[in-house]
Formats: C-alpha cells, sequence, structure tokens
C-alpha cells in the first residue's frame, strides 16, 4: 500500500439535487481510476456506494457513503451524498469533512432547490466549491443556456474550466489549454476568463500579467486555490457519467487543482463554552496532536457502532489513545478503517486529510471530537444547522412488552441521522418520532422492520391543544365522608380569574383565621393541579388562569390531605364550568419553499385550511417563500400536499407561533371526543 501524505490526499463531497447523477459519476471515477472494474448502476443496484437494501429499492441514495480512489500518486476521498430533501441531514454534515464542495447540476434541469441550498451551505462553511453539470449526453440538454443559468444564479465566478465538444462526446480542457475547438464558446475566450479570474488576487501577479500579457496555468497554482478559498472562482465542469465524457478531465480537475487539506480553508473549531468560547483552528500537520472530528454514525449489523471520522491533525494510529470530547477515559482505536462503499479495510495510520473509521466504541457520537491529548478538551466543531424535524408520527409497539426495544432502536436511529428525534409527551402519554417529512419518516420505520425487525403501530400524533377560560368564576366543594370509624372532611371556596395568554398558572392563598390549616393548603393545590394537567372539557392541559383560595372549612378530627385534594379539584372544576372554559390550538407559523409558478395553489391551499398568508418573497432562480401561520390541526399530511402541488419539488418548515380559540365546531367535536372516551373508561 502506498503511503500518502497530507499533501497528496484531495476531499470532496459531492451534493446536489436528487437524479442528478451524483453516485453514478462516483462509480464512474471508481472506474476510471481503476478502482473497480465494470461501471454498476443505480437502476440495477450494483453501484459501489448506493450499497444499503434499502437505497438499491428507493433508487436513490439515503446516507452519504464514503469510497477512495487513487490517481497518479493522489489519493481521492470522496462523499457522495443523498439528494432528496427528505434525507438532507447527511449531505449537510458531510460538509465538514472535506475541503471542496462539488456540486452536481442536472444539465436536463439545471440549478434546482437542493442545488441552491447546498451552494449556500458549503459557501457558509467556506468549503471551496466546483459545479459539475452532468448528463450531458441527454436528449434535449441546452448547455449554454445551463452555464447562463448557474451565472445568473450563482454569479459571475462560476467560469467553465472544460466545455464540451464534438457534440457532447468529449470535454476539452479550457485551463491548461490556452486554445481548441468546443461545441459552444471559444476555447481560448474562456482560458483567459479564468486566467484574468485567478490573478486578480495577486497584485504581485497581477502586475506581471499586465506587463507580459501573458502568464502560464502552471505558474498559477497559489493564486488558483486562493481565488477558491475565497469564492472568486467557482470552476465549471461537464461530464456525462453514463458514457463517461469529461469523467477524465474531472478526475484531473480534482487531481491537479482542487486543493489539499493545507490548502483549503481551515474547518473552524471552538475551544470552551459560552461567552467565553475561542476560535480554534486546526492545523494539517500529522507530527502534532491528534484532532479528529466524527461526521457520521454507522450501526452496522455487522461491525457494531462505527464512527466514521475525518482527520483534522496529528496522526491516528493503532495505537493511538483517543479521547472522547470531554471524557476522561481514552480509548485504544485498535482497528483503523477506511471505507469503501459496504466495504472496509484496515489500515495502520491516517493523517491530516484522511477519512477513516473506529468500530465498537460506545461513547463515539456524530458531532464529536476525538483527540490524544487533554490540551485539546473542550474543542468542538463550529454547529452545523439542520432543518428543524417537523413532520410528526405516534408510534406505538406491536407487541406488549416490546416498548423497551423500541425505545433502544429508536435511540440507534436517533445516533445515525440528526434530522430524526423522538420526543415523549409525558400528558398525552405519546411517543412522538419527528423527521423531516413523510417520506423521510417511512424510510426510518422501514429500517426499523428490516434491521431491527421491529414493528410498530403508528398513527397521526395528536395535536397538543391547551383548555383555558374566558371569564371569572367562583368555586365551591365540601367533601365529607362518614364511614363507621374516621371520618373525611374539608371544604373549599376559590375564585378563578382568566390571565393573559402564555402568562401559565397562578395559585393565590388568601385563607384567613387559619379556616383551611396551613398544612392542607398543599392539598388544595395538588387537587387543583390534577384538573390543570387532565383538563376539564376536553382532556388537555389548562392554562392561563390564576386560583384564588380564599375561605373554606375543617374539622378538629375528620379533616385530612385526601379530603382537601379532593375539595380542591371538585371546587376548581366546579369554577371552570361557570367561566366559560374554551379549548385552544396551536398556531405554527410556517414558511413554504416552493417553485413560483405553484404559488397560487398553496396560497389558496393555506387560505382555505383556516390559514393566513403573511407574506411572499421570490428567491433566486424562481423559487417563492410563502410565510403564513396556520392551525398546526391542518396541516395533516401536508406533505403530502405540497408534493402533489409542486410535483416534489416543494419543502417547508414550522415553528411554534401563539394559541388561539379552536371555532366552536372543532370545540364541540373535542368536547364530545372526551366524554366518548370517559364513558368508555368508566363502562
Ligand atoms: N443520461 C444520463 N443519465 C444519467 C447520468 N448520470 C446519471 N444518470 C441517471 O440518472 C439517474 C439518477 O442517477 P443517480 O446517480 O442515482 O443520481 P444521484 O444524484 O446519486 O441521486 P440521489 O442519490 O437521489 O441524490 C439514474 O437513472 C442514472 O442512471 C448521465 O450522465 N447521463
Ligand atoms: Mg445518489
Amino acid at each position: 500500500m502506498p503511503s500518502y501524505t497530507t499533501h497528496n490526499l484531495r476531499t470532496v463531497a459531492l451534493v446536489g439535487q436528487g437524479a442528478a447523477g451524483k453516485t453514478t459519476l462516483t462509480e464512474a471515477l471508481l472506474l476510471k481510476a481503476g478502482a473497480i472494474a465494470a461501471q454498476g448502476a443505480v437502476e440495477r443496484g450494483t453501484t459501489v456506494s448506493d450499497f444499503d437494501s434499502m437505497e438499491k429499492e428507493y433508487r436513490h441514495s439515503l446516507r452519504a457513503s464514503l469510497v477512495h480512489l487513487d490517481k497518479n500518486g493522489t489519493r481521492i476521498h470522496l462523499v457522495d451524498t443523498p439528494g432528496f430533501p427528505d434525507f438532507i441531514g447527511q449531505a449537510i454534515g458531510a460538509l465538514d469533512a472535506v475541503e471542496t464542495a462539488a456540486v452536481v447540476v442536472n444539465a436536463q434541469l439545471g440549478v434546482e432547490m437542493v442545488t441552491s441550498r447546498m451552494m449556500q451551505w458549503a459557501g457558509a462553511r467556506k468549503l471551496c466549491r466546483i459545479v459539475i453539470v452532468n448528463k450531458i449526453d441527454a436528449e434535449n440538454v441546452d448547455l449554454p443556456a445551463i452555464l447562463k443559468n448557474i451565472q445568473e444564479t450563482f454569479g459571475k465566478e462560476c467560469l467553465p474550466i472544460n466545455l464540451p465538444a464534438d457534440g457532447g462526446k468529449r470535454v476539452v480542457d479550457c485551463f491548461f489549454n490556452p486554445a481548441g475547438e468546443a461545441d459552444f464558446l471559444s476555447v481560448a475566450e474562456a482560458h483567459r476568463a479564468l486566467v484574468d479570474q485567478v490573478v486578480e488576487v495577486d497584485e504581485a501577479l497581477m502586475a506581471l500579467y499586465l506587463e507580459q500579457g501573458e502568464i502560464r496555468p502552471e505558474q498559477l497554482h497559489e493564486p488558483f486555490e486562493k481565488a477558491l478559498r475565497e469564492g472568486h472562482l467557482i470552476p465549471v465542469c461537464f461530464t456525462s457519467a453514463r458514457n463517461g465524457a469529461g469523467v477524465a478531465e474531472l478526475l484531473d480537475v480534482l487531481d491537479k487543482l482542487l486543493p489539499n487539506p493545507a490548502e483549503g480553508n481551515p474547518p473552524l473549531f471552538y475551544k470552551g463554552e459560552g461567552d467565553a468560547k475561542e476560535e480554534f483552528h486546526s492545523i494539517p500537520d500529522a507530527g502534532r496532536h491528534v484532532l479528529a472530528h466524527v461526521f457520521k454514525v454507522v450501526m452496522d449489523p455487522f461491525v457494531g457502532k462505527l464512527g466514521i471520522f475525518r482527520v483534522h491533525q496529528g496522526t491516528v494510529t493503532r495505537n493511538t489513545q483517543l479521547y472522547v470530547g470531554d471524557g476522561r477515559k481514552p480509548f485504544k482505536t485498535g482497528h483503523l478503517f477506511l471505507l469503501q462503499g459496504k466495504d472496509y479495510t484496515e489500515v495502520d495510520r491516517l493523517v491530516p486529510g484522511d477519512i477513516g473509521a473506529v468500530a465498537k466504541v460506545e461513547e463515539v457520537e456524530f458531532d464529536c471530537v476525538l483527540h490524544d491529548s487533554h490540551d485539546e478538551d473542550h474543542i468542538h466543531m463550529r454547529p452545523l444547522e439542520f432543518p428543524m424535524p417537523m413532520y410528526g408520527l405516534a408510534i406505538e409497539s406491536k407487541k406488549r412488552g416490546d416498548e423497551q426495544r423500541v425505545s433502544d432502536v429508536m435511540r440507534k436511529l436517533m445516533a445515525e441521522d440528526p434530522t430524526f428525534r423522538v420526543d415523549h409527551d409525558v400528558v398525552l402519554n405519546e411517543t412522538v418520532i419527528r423527521g423531516l417529512s413523510d417520506l423521510h419518516m417511512r424510510s426510518i420505520l422501514e429500517r426499523m422492520a428490516q434491521q431491527y425487525k421491529l414493528e410498530v403501530n403508528t398513527r397521526p400524533p395528536r395535536i397538543p391543544f391547551r383548555e383555558t377560560i374566558v371569564t371569572k368564576a367562583e368555586g365551591h366543594s365540601r367533601h365529607k365522608k362518614q364511614t363507621g370509624g374516621a371520618g373525611q372532611f374539608g371544604e373549599v371556596y376559590l375564585r378563578i380569574e382568566p390571565l393573559a395568554r402564555g402568562a401559565g398558572f397562578e395559585f393565590v392563598d388568601q385563607v384567613k383565621g387559619g379556616v383551611i390549616p396551613s398544612q392542607y393548603i398543599p392539598a388544595v393545590e395538588k387537587g387543583i393541579n390534577q384538573v390543570l394537567t387532565t383538563g376539564a372539557i376536553s382532556g388537555y392541559p389548562i392554562e392561563d388562569v390564576r386560583v384564588i383560595v380564599y375561605d373554606g372549612k375543617h374539622h378538629p378530627v375528620d379533616s385530612k390531605e385526601v379530603a382537601f385534594v379532593s375539595a380542591g379539584r371538585k371546587a376548581f372544576l366546579d369554577a371552570i364550568g361557570k367561566a366559560h372554559p374554551i379549548v385552544l390550538e396551536p398556531i405554527v407559523k410556517i414558511e413554504i419553499l416552493c417553485p413560483d409558478a405553484n404559488t397560487g395553489d398553496i396560497t389558496g391551499d393555506i387560505s382555505s385550511k383556516r390559514g393566513q398568508i403573511t407574506g411572499t418573497r421570490v428567491l433566486q432562480n424562481r423559487v417563492a417563500a410563502i410565510d403564513g401561520l396556520v392551525p398546526l390541526s391542518e396541516l395533516n399530511g401536508y406533505q403530502s400536499r405540497l408534493k402533489s402541488f409542486t410535483g416534489g419539488q416543494g419543502s417547508y418548515s414550522m415553528e411554534l407561533s401563539h394559541y388561539e380559540p379552536v371555532p366552536p365546531h372543532l370545540q364541540q367535536q373535542l368536547v364530545n371526543d372526551y366524554q366518548a372516551t370517559r364513558k368508555h373508561e368508566e363502562e
């Protein structure tokens, strides 16, 4: 095995819209570099990077996969990421592992929504970027228009570094070549545009260039890297992953022109917490302390928990003792792996820029830092911004007694996927799994069934309604029980008042003269609290009420805690009955992104669902953003509605805005449902 130094490593994530051809391109690159003997196909489920049985079934990538290939003594680590918005978490996570984001654009469709978002995310992380226009062989592609579309969307820094020739059967390099024949544009002009753009980042070179009128591309390596780092240049390449056009040239770009780990922008870490935290930059030097970052966790059925990490500093060997985050106890790496799709090969060492894995280390989790000295304690990678999982499903184990297994499996699935969350609602006694979409949740349930042989029942999660009151009212209850020996006695008078929305609950003790002895006041409050959590009319918690207990009676022998709990509860219920109780529902702030042609359908639908549109904006590239306020209860199944309006191009996110009274017919229905379940329980 040749040994690589950081200098001859490249790290690249292939990102962009689903079906742009990232996985097929990975395959074509592996073939061209001699890493595989024949090119597999997504359709046949034979690619190196879509190896998971569900990826084969869905025919698109669900997770980031890692491959590596060698070219002229350069080792290239590639991360093939999923492009469907439903699985985008894995693509975002991969940005922390690489110097360069290669944004793949489908030549048939141009810049799409995920393309734009990944371009922005990669820019925000200060990654070097290139654009790859793939599928140049396909029918009806208008490549000059696609290039224009890319430049209009992402800026004039997007310059072709090669151009299609011979009707798209091959491509011709424009950087090292000062002239040549292309299908459109002139190679000489493209060459000049690249050189002009690159020399702009170096004043001395600029002066030389102006003086000589020409400069050799070989002299441009340093400024080329600087231009990439500063986002002053975003090279555009053309490929057909299907027939191989442009693949060798792309491999050349990866090898000769993309930054090695010392040439990219160093990733941003923070040392310390809160206000005291300071920026920290790793140095890609193999001789320093180890600093590595886990950007992906896999629960492999055979190997166990696998932490996949990028080395940012120092050298990891089989004998390295590594600390996980701020943990005090180190683990010994033992076996170190390099990944090629589903295959793991053992290696002796990994240097800065390498991507590798350790197995069976329980403490390792997504986003943790591995290091070999306490000098690097309290270091964290700058946090990534993941979309907030808002699509919920309530789940219940199918078999009784499986509850613990369900929660164990959920924990494993959460470890692998930063956009998957499990919430347990204590009030509703409901476990809700949340993710980015219906498809995302279905894939999680399928993985539970396939990998863990565990099935659950699902239903839409209950909406967290609340109850409150509209007017002031008085309540009274006397609890008296005389059964043989000692009796029970307690009597309570109270008043209730509505509070401002969001104020919660207040308890006021205005009892005078010890008519309710002070040791029984907590009992009264306990009785009231029982009603607060279970609700009075619809079974949902009560909010925004003040309760003032001002009078009562006790008995020197028969007064007991239970008597005052019961009197407090019943007096409160008595008052609520007279205070015009109402049900409140959560209203969410929603932001919908969609092609602007669909705006009318979507706003019309929102209005018909008791929603209110608060604004619409047109973002770049004919993408519209619609803001609105909508009752959460109207958004059940919204993902599939939006999908049907936009042909899968739309996405939405939401967060809680406030609570509002539900309309009378809905309140009636909620009250009736509650009465029916209570009657059922009593029977
Ligand atoms: N004509 C043509 N088809 C291609 C090319 N590259 C990929 N395809 C086809 O496009 C489809 C999608 O390709 P993938 O490689 O799965 O695309 P992807 O970007 O990995 O998609 P996700 O994993 O869902 O993000 C498959 O049917 C490929 O065979 C190409 O260069 N030309
Ligand atoms: Mg793919």
